[in-house]
C-alpha cells in the first residue's frame, strides 16, 4: 500500500458559522486552518472562498489571496474548488483554476444536492477538464453517484482527463449515493485499475468511512466541509482535530501518513 494522504477539507459552501464557530471563513483564518491541518499531517488542503460577508464566492482574487497566504506558511497542496455553491454558474466555477493550482476538483455529473440540484452537464465536465488539462492542473474527480465514474472514464477516453485519475467519493449526501460501506466498495471495485481514490464521508460517516480509506489503501478526506462534529452532539474544535484522528487510526493501522511532496509523487502532479 501506498502512503495514506490526508485531505482536510476546511470551509465548503454551505456550512455556517452558525453552525460551526470555528469555521474557518477569511483568507487569513483559511490560510492558518491549512497551516494547522498540514502540521496535524494533511498533505492536501480542499478549499473554497467566503466573500466578506461569509457567503460562498468562486472570485479568483480571494482564492489568490488564499493560495498566497498558504504558500507563504506551508508546503500543502491546495485544491480550490470547482464546484462551489450549487447556484454559481460554470464561469463563477471556473476561475480558481486559471491560478493554476497544482490540483482541482472536478464533478463528473449532476445529482440531487439536500434540496437544490448541483448542475454538472456533460459540457460542463468536458470544458472544465478540457482547461485544467491545457494549465496543467491534476483533476480530483468528485464522484457522488456511481455513474459519475462512467463519465470520468469517457473523458479519459476522449483523451481530455490523463490516465491513472485520482476519484474522490463522496458519500452521504442527502439525495446522492448513501455512506454505508457496502457502497463504498461498489464505487472502489467499479473505477479503472490503477486509478487512486479517496473518500469524503458526510457527517455522521465521515468516522468509519475514513477507517475505510485507511484499510483498503485508499486515502482520507475529513473536515468541516464534510463534518463539523467530532463525536455525536459534539462539535470538533478545528480541522486539525479532525486530522489528528485520522492520524492517530493510521498509526494504529500500520499505514504511514505522506507528505505533500510524497503525495505528489503519488498522485503524479509535475
Ligand atoms: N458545494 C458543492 C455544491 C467541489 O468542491 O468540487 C460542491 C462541492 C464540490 O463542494
Ligand atoms: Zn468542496
Amino acid at each position: 500500500m501506498e502512503k495514506l494522504i490526508i485531505t482536510a477539507a476546511l470551509t465548503g459552501a454551505e456550512v455556517t458559522r452558525k453552525q460551526q464557530p470555528n469555521l474557518p471563513l477569511t483568507p487569513e483564518e483559511i490560510a492558518e486552518a491549512a497551516y494547522e491541518a498540514y502540521k496535524a499531517g494533511a498533505s492536501i488542503v480542499h478549499v473554497h472562498a467566503r466573500d466578506k460577508d461569509g457567503n460562498p464566492t468562486q472570485d479568483k482574487e480571494t482564492y489568490k489571496e488564499i493560495k498566497e497566504k498558504i504558500e507563504e506558511k506551508c508546503p500543502v497542496i491546495f485544491q480550490p474548488s470547482t464546484g462551489g455553491a450549487v447556484w454559481h454558474t460554470k464561469e463563477e466555477r471556473l476561475q480558481p483554476v486559471e491560478l493554476k493550482p497544482e490540483m482541482a476538483t472536478l464533478s463528473a455529473g449532476t445529482c440531487n444536492f439536500g434540496k437544490d440540484v448541483f448542475m454538472n452537464s456533460q459540457e460542463y465536465i468536458e470544458e472544465f477538464a478540457k482547461r485544467m488539462k491545457e494549465l496543467n492542473v491534476k483533476p480530483e474527480i468528485e464522484v457522488f453517484e456511481r455513474g459519475m465514474i462512467n463519465n470520468a472514464v469517457r473523458l479519459a477516453k476522449k483523451g481530455l482527463l490523463d490516465t491513472p485519475m485520482h476519484f474522490d467519493f463522496v458519500m452521504g449526501i442527502p439525495g446522492a449515493i448513501t455512506g454505508e460501506i457496502r457502497d463504498l466498495l461498489y464505487l472502489v471495485e467499479s473505477i479503472p485499475k490503477g486509478s487512486t481514490w479517496t473518500v469524503a464521508g458526510i457527517g455522521r460517516h465521515q468516522l468509519p468511512l475514513a477507517n475505510m480509506g485507511i484499510l483498503l489503501g485508499g486515502n482520507v478526506r475529513v473536515g468541516f466541509e464534510d463534518n463539523i462534529y467530532y463525536k455525536k452532539g459534539e462539535l470538533a474544535k478545528s480541522n486539525a482535530q479532525l486530522v489528528e484522528r485520522v492520524v492517530r487510526l493510521a498509526k494504529e493501522h500500520n499505514r504511514p501518513v505522506a507528505t505533500p511532496d510524497e503525495a505528489r509523487k503519488i498522485l503524479n502532479i509535475k
